[in-house]
Formats: C-alpha cells, sequence, structure tokens
C-alpha cells in the first residue's frame, strides 16, 4: 500500500531490516488494513457514530465533547496545510503543558498526515535544538507559556520554517488563524505503517533517540494492555500526571480514554497535591502515575475518601510492594502496575488490580511475548535473573541511530532491564541492567536497596548507586530524604543500616548513607541514578 507522505525524511531513517524487531500480530484484533490514520479511529468515528456531544476532554474552567476536540483538530489541520504549507510526511514540533489545545494540535498533525513530535514542557533551548535536529522540524506549534525556549532554539535551526504559538497570542496567534478556517477537514490517506510519531526517549544521560511510531502501532497498543489489564469503560474519567510528551501520559491520558469513548482530564500542574484536588474536583476514576507520586499522595490519604478512584495505574519505575501496601491502606485501592518504554510505546508486562502479586511487574500482557535470557541470549529457568526480551505489535525504531543493533537483536527488543520471571510466568524487576551494583563479588540491585529503606518509618524517598571503592570495587550508598521531623545525622545512619540488614541480607546494606533535601528526577519521574553517582 503507498505511503502518503510526499516528504519521504521518517521513511528513509528506518532502521535497515536486519536490525528491525519482529512484530507479532497473534491477536485477531490486531490484523490492522494497510491504510488507516489512526485520528479516524480515535476521535472522528465517535462523532460519526453518534458520540460527538459526549464530553471528551476537561480542564479547570473547561469542558470539551469530541464534537468540539474534532472541529478545534479540523481547523489547526487546515491551519497546518494551507497556511503553512505542511505536507504529509513533515515533522511538527509540539510544546505545552497538558492540555486541550496540545491534543487538538496533536491530532490535526495526525489528521493531515504530519509527524507528531510532543517535547517535554521542561526542556531548555539546548535541548529542543537537539530534538529539533534529529527530527528535523519544519513546524513547530507551541503554547505561549513556553515560546521562550523555542525562540532561542530557532535561532540556531534553519530547518524550522514556521512557529505558530497558541494559548493567548492576539492575532498572531494559533487560535485566530483557526477561525478562518473549517471545521471540517478530510484525514489524509496514511499507510497503516507511515509513522505518525517520534517519541524522545526519556533517556537519563547522553544523546536523544526518536523512537518511530506507526499510525497501526498507536492502535495497536489501544487493543492490547488497556482492553485486556485495565478494561475501563465509557463512563470513566481518566486523570494523572505523565506529560503527553512521555507515552506513558500519551497513552494513559489520551489514546486510551478516547479509544473507548471516555473522557479524560489534562492538568497543566500535576503535582501530588494538584492531582488530588483534580481528582476530587472532575470526579476522575482512573488514575495514572508513577511510585513516586503514589508515595506522596498516600500522606494525604484522607483527601481520598470517598472519592470515586477505581483504578490507579503505575509505571514508569518499579513500584516497591511497601508503596503498593501504603496505597492500599490509604484508599483501598489495589495499584495496576505495568512496566512499558518509549521504544515499544506502551505497557506489555502488567497485571490487574485482581492478580497483582507484590514485588512483581505481572505477567505479559496479551499480543506480547518476553522472556529472561542470559548474556548469550539463552532462556533461563524460572527464578534466575537475566535480561528481559520482549516482542510484539510494537517494537523499537530508532530514527537514524547506531543504538538500533543495541536495543533489537534477533528480532526481540532488549529493554536493559534486569528481570526475573516466577515458574507461573510472573515477571520481577531487579533493576536496570547498569544498575547492578558489584561489591565484593555480590551483585546487588540498588532498587531492592531502596525498597529495603523505604519501609523504615523515617524515609520518605531514596535511591541507592553504587560508588567507586578501591576494597570492593562498588561501594553500596544511599541517599535518603527523611520525612519531616527527623534528623540526618549518626545514629540515623546506624538506625537505617540495621534495619536494612534485618529486611535484607546484610551484604546488601548501605556501607555509605548521605542525606538529601529531594531527590534529582527526570521530566518523567525517574530516579537520576547517575547524577547521585557524582554527588
Ligand atoms: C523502567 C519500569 C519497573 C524500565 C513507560 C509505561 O517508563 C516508560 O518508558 P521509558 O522509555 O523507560 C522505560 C524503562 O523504565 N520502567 C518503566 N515502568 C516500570 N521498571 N517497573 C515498571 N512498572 O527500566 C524500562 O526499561 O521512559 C512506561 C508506558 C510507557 C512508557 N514509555
Amino acid at each position: 500500500m503507498p505511503s502518503a507522505h510526499v516528504d519521504t525524511f521518517a521513511r528513509d531513517r528506518l532502521p535497515p531490516p536486519a536490525l528491525m524487531p519482529e512484530f507479532v500480530f497473534e491477536l485477531p484484533e490486531l490484523q490492522f488494513p494497510a491504510q488507516l490514520n489512526c485520528a479516524w479511529e480515535l476521535l472522528d468515528r465517535h462523532v460519526a457514530e453518534g458520540r460527538g456531544e459526549r464530553v471528551c476532554i476537561r480542564a479547570p474552567g473547561l469542558i470539551w465533547t469530541y464534537r468540539d476536540l474534532q472541529e478545534q483538530a479540523n481547523r489547526i489541520a487546515h491551519v497546518l496545510v494551507r497556511e503553512l504549507g505542511l505536507v504529509p510526511g513533515n515533522r511538527v514540533l509540539l510544546r505545552a503543558p497538558n492540555n486541550p489545545m496540545l491534543a487538538a494540535c496533536w491530532f490535526a498533525v495526525i489528521k493531515a498526515g504530519g509527524i507528531a513530535v510532543t517535547t517535554m514542557p521542561l526542556l531548555r533551548a539546548k535541548e529542543l535544538k537537539a530534538v529539533l535536529d534529529i527530527a528535523q522540524c519544519s513546524h513547530a506549534l507551541c503554547d505561549r507559556s513556553l515560546a521562550q525556549e523555542l525562540e532561542a532554539a530557532a535561532q540556531a535551526c534553519p530547518q524550522l520554517h514556521h512557529r505558530c504559538y497558541f494559548n493567548g497570542h492576539g492575532p498572531q496567534g494559533l487560535e485566530h488563524a483557526m477561525q478562518q478556517q473549517s471545521a471540517r477537514f478530510a484525514n489524509v490517506d496514511t499507510a497503516a505503517d507511515d509513522t505518525c510519531m517520534l517519541a524522545f526517549t526519556s533517556g537519563t544521560t547522553g544523546v536523544p533517540k526518536a523512537t518511530m511510531h506507526f499510525h497501526r502501532d498507536v492502535l495497536a497498543v489501544c487493543r492490547c494492555w488497556p482492553a485486556h489489564l485495565l478494561r475501563a469503560q465509557p463512563d470513566d474519567v481518566f486523570i494523572g500526571s505523565p506529560p503527553l510528551a512521555f507515552t506513558f501520559g500519551l497513552g494513559g491520558l489520551l489514546l486510551f480514554p478516547l479509544s473507548i469513548g471516555a473522557s479524560t482530564v489534562l492538568l497543566e500542574k500535576a503535582a501530588p497535591t494538584q492531582l488530588l484536588e483534580g481528582i476530587r474536583d472532575f470526579k476522575a476514576t482512573v488514575l495514572f502515575t508513577a511510585p513516586t507520586s503514589y508515595r506522596a499522595m498516600v500522606a494525604h490519604g484522607a483527601a481520598l475518601h470517598g472519592s470515586a478512584l477505581r483504578k490507579c495505574v503505575s509505571a514508569g519505575e518499579a513500584l516497591p510492594a511497601s508503596t503498593r501496601e501504603q496505597w492500599r491502606e490509604a484508599t483501598g485501592l489495589e495499584i495496576i502496575d505495568g512496566i512499558g518504554t518509549t521504544e515499544l510505546l506502551h505497557i506489555f508486562i502488567s497485571a490487574d488490580e485482581a492478580h497483582a502479586r507484590p514485588g512483581a511487574t505481572g505477567t505479559v500482557v496479551p499480543g506480547y511475548r518476553a522472556e529472561v535470557v542470559d548474556d548469550e541470549d539463552h532462556p533461563l529457568p524460572p527464578g534466575s535473573i537475566g535480561r528481559l526480551r520482549v516482542k510484539g505489535p510494537t517494537g523499537c525504531r530508532y530514527l537514524a541511530d547506531e543504538r538500533q543493533a543495541g536495543y533489537v537483536r534477533q528480532g526481540w527488543n532488549y529493554t536493559g532491564d534486569a528481570y526475573s520471571m516466577d515458574a507461573d510466568g510472573y515477571f520481577r524487576f531487579h533493576a536496570r541492567t547498569d544498575d547492578l551494583i558489584v561489591s565484593a563479588g555480590y551483585n546487588i540491585a540498588a532498587p531492592e536497596v531502596e525498597e529495603a529503606l523505604l519501609q523504615h518509618p523515617a524515609v520518605a524517598e531514596c535511591g541507592v548507586v553504587g560508588v567507586p571503592d578501591t576494597e570492593r570495587g562498588q561501594l553500596v550508598k544511599a541517599f535518603v530524604v527523611l520525612r519531616p521531623g527527623h534528623q540526618g545525622d549518626a545514629a540515623m545512619v546506624r538506625a537505617l543500616q540495621d534495619f536494612v540488614k534485618r529486611a535484607i541480607a546484610p551484604y546488601k546494606y548501605p556501607r555509605a548513607i548521605a542525606f538529601l533535601e529531594a531527590l534529582p528526577r527526570t521530566a518523567t519521574g525517574k530516579l537520576q541514578r547517575f547524577r547521585l553517582k557524582v554527588e
């Protein structure tokens, strides 16, 4: 089936066939036609089938129905094509906190056959330039509040011909241009395997990588984890903290609610207190956030009494058994944990509330396969720790990047995580492969030590790393954020060390402990262990 892309930039930069992951489409619901535009199924279909007046997006002071979102997206698509000269295959940088206009812009790009490149709001000019250069963006649609860094980056990016601002830019703004345009737009007939989005890895170090996702991939992730594990209903109200630039947030707060005709609440600021307020004010029923946010919200558990919440999803980092337990005590709800990656777009190992097992991520999601293998790629018996590898309907395609060969081997996607599998198919996370600390010959998984420390009542947050040590090779060092009212003194160091020695094998205890006000985290909520190593 012919590609609709006039600009063949993305197709020309796909990984070579030998380095492509194997794609598996075994489930009946994963049979896709050769031609599809994912905006039809997620958005237009609802209006066409008579659900146009249902609430689609809510934000403070605003309600958009499915028809409203469709009309906004259509008008923006016209602006892109007629006024800004977009042709199918062009990359469009999108930049905003989570808000309705960002969602409308995302759909506009997809409808026009463009490629959406949504960026983290916190990125500075230097980082934005790296994204603009790798993706060779010709257009940018950006929230007025984030204009400054984009303007600075644009000076050094000659290929970025068009920048247009929304949410307050007067007669020059996107909204003004939209008024001149029709609310009807004929979606570009893209091929199922035309790239529709580039997602940058939340990579904690080094040069960012762009992962390429097709129209087909966007629908595939909606039909796997949400359909089989989350099982939300059209009357559910989704809410959460991850940015739409992070595929955890894109799926949980836009694709998944829309795929079933439900509604989503978009919050520009979703730190724990704001998220709690949002859950209450919007009577949210399905929550997406990261483990650290669950821990912070537990402290205000009372605020959740009588809330409408019924499903809580955690991803991005391992969910400690203690966090799961505290949340259950505070709310009566069992967290749905799931591991996903930017490369595979969304979650591929998870357990629903009825099958959750403390300390385990879950079982493989229908549509995917997963294995734990040794360094020679041989599958390991149950209980042994090795490398996690996965395949399914989605998989890793780095845009023109040598590192493809590091993520994909023999058709499998290697996530870089050390996992073990129980005899009954439950996968347990141990560490990132590079976060295994080797101390005096022992392999120590940093997250296991963190989990032990978190059980101590004085510990609010903690991060564990291996630091160079002449005697032991590496030394286990813990960075601890104490709860209010506790002192980070020598007595506390001793108390925490003794506590860990009693909880897990004593050789794993942190021989060094330092106290911090806060831990360094990425915009996606991940602990930046590499920054602790140089503390
Ligand atoms: C880690 C987890 C243990 C793991 C993501 C859901 O996090 C996402 O994507 P990223 O590319 O990072 C991937 C890496 O993060 N991780 C994520 N979830 C878990 N480790 N338990 C978990 N539940 O190291 C993985 O390789 O930023 C998560 C959906 C979409 C995503 N992009």
